[in-house]
């Protein structure tokens, strides 16, 4: 055996054959393009200057700099320690983790709950939320569209692209106002065919901070009802909006008084500190209870052979937190501390901007809310944000407001006020 395998590797060798197909497997893939998003960390972690700043991703960090665990999930953690076994969880998820979170998106006491309406899955944070609904859209609606703002978090293109559904955009941001383009936005939504499928962030809008008012909601929802259309709402940053997860559902409240049936994607990831831990959750509210059964069987069925099922240990924490009222408590006091940290940083980093006399105004700075600030700035202004001054944010001029500490805010006013001043 030996003798013959030697042989007829060295022939291989010797004909080239063996190199050939060994490289020829992958031969034709190039290099991905960098993330967008994610890249931007990469190529800050590389960075060896003492001065970089990180504001690409939306990831919370204390006044220092530094990440942050929240209290209410160490407490969480002592808790469960040593009592967690590590079963597999149903395909569905945690039937508890997933109860607590529908009564934040659609109210404590809500009837769709009590009803067994709501057709719900755990899910891989609010990425897979989105990814398994999308799979799930083109399963069961396969000739459908999905219209997504423009602009919009940038993984939402790459979700529908890979779910092979078809996308279309609506007009959400104007460049001028620097808020909403309400009446555009609502031109979109009338102009679209009937029972169009559309994307909406619940509240935080990312990346621009804008979102629309308890008014203009009222009016995208009556329109909606006009049409016929189907709102999918991704809820990632409940509670960095306001500091209150049950104001931010407002968006949400609205289209269930006016009875869509609508799908929500919601994260623990921002709001409880648990990026790592993929925690999320998938919900569609059905006619009836007979239906919501059958949605969340065929839900399941399209996450068994992706991951079969979602992981525990995040799914626990959640689980405990909001199973218990102190916990609750504990959770709601530190998203406001968050959320108030943020609306701090903002007014600082304004300020510090008037204060070396920049001639643009930076209103919308505090204006906008949630997690990011649309700078305004141009792709090449932040090129030299990143170049000259070691500042690492997205190309869309995207602040992550929460990496801006009282340590490094002059920092990045000065260096944004350089970039933009001469423009
Ligand atoms: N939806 C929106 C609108 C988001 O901004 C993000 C995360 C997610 C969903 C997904 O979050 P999750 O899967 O971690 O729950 N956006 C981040 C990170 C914070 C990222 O790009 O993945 C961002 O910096 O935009």
């Amino acid at each position: 055996m030996a003798f013959r395998t030697g042989i007829s590797r060295r022939m291989m060798m010797r004909s080239g054959f063996g190199l050939r197909s060994m490289s020829s497997w992958w031969g034709s893939v190039e290099p991905a393009a960098k993330d967008p998003i994610l890249g931007v960390t990469e190529a800050f972690l590389a960075d060896p200057s003492p001065d970089k700043v990180n504001v690409g991703v939306g990831a919370y960090r204390d006044d220092n700099g530094k990440p942050v665990v929240l209290e209410c999930v160490r407490e969480a953690e002592r808790r469960i320690a040593g009592k967690l076994n590590m079963e597999y969880l149903p395909m569905g998820g945690s039937v508890n983790m997933v109860e607590e979170t529908l009564k934040l998106a659609y109210g404590e006491n809500s009837e769709f709950i009590k009803d067994k309406r709501i057709a719900a899955v755990q899910a891989l944070s609010g990425t897979g939320a989105c990814r398994l609904f999308a799979d799930f859209q083109k399963r069961f609606r396969p000739d459908s569209q999905i219209y997504i703002p423009v602009p919009t978090w940038a993984n939402h293109h790459n979700i529908w692209r890979d779910a092979q559904v078809p996308q279309r955009t609506f007009h959400y941001y104007h460049p001028e106002t620097k808020g909403l383009d309400f009446a555009s936005l609502m031109d979109d939504v009338k102009n679209a065919p009937n029972g169009s499928f559309f994307l909406l962030h619940a509240c935080a809008h990312n990346p621009t901070g804008v979102d629309p008012s308890e008014e203009q909601w009222k009016e995208i929802s009556y329109q909606f009802k006009v049409k016929g259309h189907f709102a999918f709402f991704d809820m990632a940053y409940q509670g960095f909006a306001s500091g209150d997860p049950e104001r931010d559902a407002k968006s949400i409240k609205i289209f269930l008084e006016d009875g869509h049936l609508i799908g929500i994607a919601q994260s623990y990831a921002k709001n409880m500190g648990l990026y790592g831990q993929r925690v999320g959750c998938l919900s569609l509210l059905c006619e009836d209870e007979k239906q919501a059964v059958a949605v969340k069987s065929q839900l399941q069925q399209i996450a068994r052979p992706m991951y079969s099922n979602p992981p525990v240990q995040g799914a626990l924490i959640v689980s405990t937190i909001l199973g218990d009222p102190e916990l609750k408590k504990l959770w709601l006091k530190e998203v406001k501390v968050m959320a108030d940290r943020i609306i701090g940083m903002r007014t600082a980093l304004r300020e510090n901007l008037e204060k070396l006399g920049s001639p643009l105004s930076w209103e919308h700075i505090t204006n906008q809310i949630g997690m990011f600030c649309y700078s305004g700035l141009t792709p090449e202004q932040v090129d030299r944000m990143t170049n000259e001054f070691h500042i690492y944010m997205t190309r869309n001029g995207r602040i992550s407001m929460a990496g801006i500490t009282t340590g490094n805010v002059s920092y990045l006013a000065n260096a944004i006020h350089e970039v933009s001043k001469s423009a």
